[in-house]
């Protein structure tokens, strides 16, 4: 826990505030007078800062004080809770690690406090009464962790299978005849159908694998290399081994040799080499439970956005690596990849009325969809939206593991969740079955609105977000593993948490406390970053691959004269570059935000034009509540700024092939992509434009701020700073007039940035890796899992379910225009 990592170091804050406080105590008596003098209240770190810096009138005091140790901490405290005559601090000096102290007003005395304390404090301003009630609910994960070996160091976080395996080298090489009997019993329970793998039962004891290891090794290292093992497979069988070794003389004797090593001396660097090649996964669950999920007319549509596009590129790149792994495995086995999605009769013109549908470019992925039931067990006719969805889960989850358990003649060997309903699912289902499990946020709710925790009563009408975060904390905590796109996604940046660290001690007052809800140290945090499908997002310079035939219609899409029901607005002047956004019309995307921007900055509408691809373009069209309020800020923004000549905005376009293209036209014209969201959780459409060779600005919040590296393979710019964003957008345009070959650099940095990072095959197996070696860890810590299962079944019989019970059903209630994304 970050608390144990800080609390009580040497060097505590609670123990090296007082001093400071000593040394300037005039001028923080004065600083925490203005702190109370409102009475209760919650600061955030901006005001905390104005306060203090307004308490000081001397400049020079000022600026040593800022500078000095109580202007660090002061700083790096993210928020703090007012209750005169107290200001109880909640201090982020590292990614992931937290302090809690309560500074007295008058005399300036420090105490440190657990988070439970510190939460206590912060629900008084919210329901005091439950505050103060010893008997609320509160719930401290950490507390069924303590056996769990942790990182501790905040740039290690995300890195969790390189630590797993190290923590489990330790714990085998322990006492090995005896350490070493959990490897062997799981070894003894691969297998395929009931058909063993590696191993068989002759093998009772470590020494007597180690024998056969030893034996066959030596058998095959007098073989030639390519020598299949179906040549030897029964002298293997002689010692006890069973195919999975290799598929040649030279594969199993590397596999043989690599388990050789571990049983001797497990290295980490053995144990990770030897997991990826044990044969343990062939069938995997996704579930993406919530909005249209299909292959095509669904992207733009309602809660339908990055997460479709993710999960059907995840499954081709799965299941490339798994007939790759199986067939150097030396098995003959199918592989079988389902996503699991609900099926809505009212499809809207797509395909996601259909039960099965083979996801295309594979040969043995499938869609399987499974409908919602009303109370009366018929199937649910509409569409959901993704915050209504909590009553429909627990019967959706019993349906689909029926259904699953049916089309794989068996238990999946992984099932992985996507977003908080599809991870609440898979949560359900891996408990029951006992089966890995993995969690893919995409985003996280509760990080995008402001103090949504503990304002959940306000909000929870609308968002149901009581039901969310329980059901983020159920799925979270069962997950053995937790892939996440950027490390900013679990423990932010040095100035900002992270979307995971943000669960890490939270409060819903009148609810629930969570003293230790999920820790960014956990072992289970890993980075596995999507790519972009590169067959349809390649760059604009392979003349030989452009999709020319595609380009009348593009050229339509962009500079015909006329207004149409797909497009508003036109391009004067054809010669300028172009820059481009393309998103979801929801707030929090700021489309709107890029088109002020441009409407404000003369120079960069001198430079370059601007094109859209966004929504709907008639409000009446939607029944989207955010997405109305933007198509309304849209047309207000093009009459204010008279844009029509310089603007060209284009509605939600759904063809990707086509889209691949666009982005690889709009290079042509040496232009940009622009992603100027409020708030990015990861961000498609940056690797996407990357991958085209198109120079890219994106926000600086969230996972863009990674993707790029500032002003090498690309640009970050504030979406907070309207004139500072648009400025560097025209900078660079300016510069690549008077220089082309700026504007080259750019994008051919941002492709080698791709090439390095960003790719499916990276991901797939970085993700198989962890599907093997998380499923074996997970039997070395078996009592504390079991023990924090059962924990976390009494959270879902007692809180989820009750408060899942409070959603109303559409079908009792036809739905209103829907919050969005
Ligand atoms: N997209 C699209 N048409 C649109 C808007 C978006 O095809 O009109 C695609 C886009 O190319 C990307 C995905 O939808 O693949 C959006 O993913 P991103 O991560 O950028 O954002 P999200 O919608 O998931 O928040
Ligand atoms: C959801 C989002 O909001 C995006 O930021 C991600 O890129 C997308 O999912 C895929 O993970």
């Amino acid at each position: 826990m970050a608390s144990k990592l800080s609390f009580k170091r040497a060097d505590s804050i609670a123990d090296s505030m007082p001093d400071a406080l000593r040394q300037s105590r005039y001028q923080m008596k004065k600083c925490f007078q203005r702190y109370v003098s409102k009475g209760k209240r919650l600061l955030k770190n901006e005001e905390l800062i104005e306060e203090l810096e307004r308490s000081l009138d001397d400049k020079v005091e000022k600026e040593k004080l800022v500078e000095g140790f109580l202007g660090y901490i002061i700083c790096s405290t993210q928020e703090a809770v007012v209750l005169p005559p107290y200001v109880a601090f909640a201090v982020r000096m590292n990614p992931g690690i937290w302090e809690y102290v309560k500074v007295h007003s008058d005399d300036l005395s420090v105490e440190g406090i657990t988070p439970s304390e510190y939460l206590k404090f912060k629900e008084t301003l919210y329901d005091e009464s439950w505050a103060k009630d010893d008997n609320s609910l509160e719930v401290d994960f950490g507390a069924l962790d303590l056996s769990t070996p942790h990182l501790t160091l905040p740039s290690s976080i995300g890195n969790g299978l390189q630590f797993v395996s190290k923590f489990m080298s330790s714990k085998l090489g322990d006492k090995p005849e005896s350490s070493m009997k959990p490897l062997l019993d799981y070894l003894l329970s691969l297998n395929y159908r009931g058909e063993k793998l590696m191993v068989n039962d002759t093998i009772d004891t470590v020494n007597t694998l180690q024998t056969a290891l030893l034996l066959a090794e030596v058998f095959v290292s007098g073989l030639p290399k390519y020598t299949p093992f179906l040549k030897f497979e029964q002298r293997f069988q002689e010692w006890g081994l069973e195919k999975g070794w290799g598929d040649t003389a030279e594969r199993c004797k590397e596999t043989l040799n690599c388990l050789s090593e571990v049983l001797q001396a497990p290295a980490p660097i053995n144990m990770e080499k030897f997991f990826s090649r044990v044969p343990s996964i062939f069938n995997i669950v996704i579930f993406s439970v919530h909005g249209y999920f299909g292959q095509e007319k669904v992207l733009g549509l309602p809660d339908t956005g990055g997460q479709v596009v993710y999960i059907l590129d995840q499954v081709r790149a799965l299941e490339e690596e798994l007939l790759q792994r199986i067939k150097q495995q030396g098995l003959n086995v199918t592989p079988k990849i389902l996503v699991l999605t609900r099926l809505i009769p009212d499809a809207k013109g797509t395909k996601c009325n259909v039960e099965l549908e083979p996801v295309e470019n594979t040969k043995h992925s499938n869609i399987l969809r499974v409908p919602f039931k009303t109370e009366d067990g018929n199937d649910l006719r509409q569409w959901v939206s993704r915050f209504d969805i909590y009553p429909y889960l627990e019967r959706y989850a019993q349906d689909s593991c029926a259904k699953i358990l049916d089309i794989l003649e068996g238990k999946p060997d992984l099932i992985i969740g996507n977003y908080t309903d599809g991870n609440l699912v898979a949560s359900l289902m891996s408990s029951k079955l006992g089966v890995t499990q993995g969690t893919i946020a995409h985003a996280l709710e509760k990080t995008k609105y402001e103090d949504s925790d503990v304002k959940w009563r306000d909000l929870d009408q609308k968002y149901h977000f009581s039901c969310q975060f329980t059901a983020d904390m159920i799925a979270m905590n069962t997950s053995d593993f937790i892939i996440t796109s950027t490390y900013q996604e679990i423990a932010g940046s040095k100035e900002k948490p992270g979307q995971y660290e943000h669960h890490y001690a939270f409060t819903m007052p009148g609810l629930c406390r969570y003293a230790t809800g999920i820790n960014v140290f956990d072992p289970k945090f890993n980075i596995a970053a999507p790519g972009a499908d590169q067959s349809i997002y390649f760059p604009f310079t392979q003349k030989q691959k452009r999709l020319t035939d595609l380009h009348p219609q593009i050229e339509e899409l962009l500079y015909s004269k006329q207004d149409t029901n797909e497009h508003i607005g036109c391009l004067a002047d054809r010669n300028k570059p172009i820059i481009f956004s393309m998103a979801r019309l929801d707030k929090v995307k700021n489309i709107t935000g890029l088109v002020e921007w441009y409407g404000q900055n003369k120079k960069l509408r001198d430079l370059v034009n601007l094109v859209v691809v966004a929504g709907l373009l008639d409000a009446s069209q939607s029944k989207d509540r955010e997405e109305i309020e933007e198509i309304n800020k849209m047309h207000n923004l093009i009459d204010k700024y008279q844009l029509k000549g310089q603007i060209r905005w284009i509605k939600a376009q759904t063809d990707r092939v086509r889209n691949g293209e666009l982005y690889r036209c709009i290079a042509d014209t040496k232009g940009a992509f622009v992603q100027p969201a409020l708030y990015e959780a990861f961000g498609l459409t940056v690797i996407e434009a990357m991958n085209c060779g198109l120079t890219t600005f994106a926000t600086n919040q969230g996972g863009p701020a990674e993707i790029i590296v500032d002003g090498v393979s690309g640009f970050h710019i504030d979406p907070m700073d309207a004139r500072e964003a648009s400025n560097k957008i025209a900078d660079f345009f300016q510069k690549c007039k008077e220089d082309p070959s700026y504007w080259n650099k750019v994008s051919t940095a941002g492709l080698q940035r791709i090439y390095e990072c960003y790719t499916w095959k990276i991901y797939a197996t970085k993700v198989l890796n962890m599907g093997s070696a998380y499923g074996f860890w997970k039997t070395l810590n078996k009592e504390q899992s079991v023990a924090k299962q059962r924990y976390l079944q009494m959270l879902y019989s007692l809180q989820f379910r009750n408060l899942a019970k409070t959603v109303p059903r559409v079908f009792e209630h036809p739905p209103q225009a829907t919050a969005s994304a």
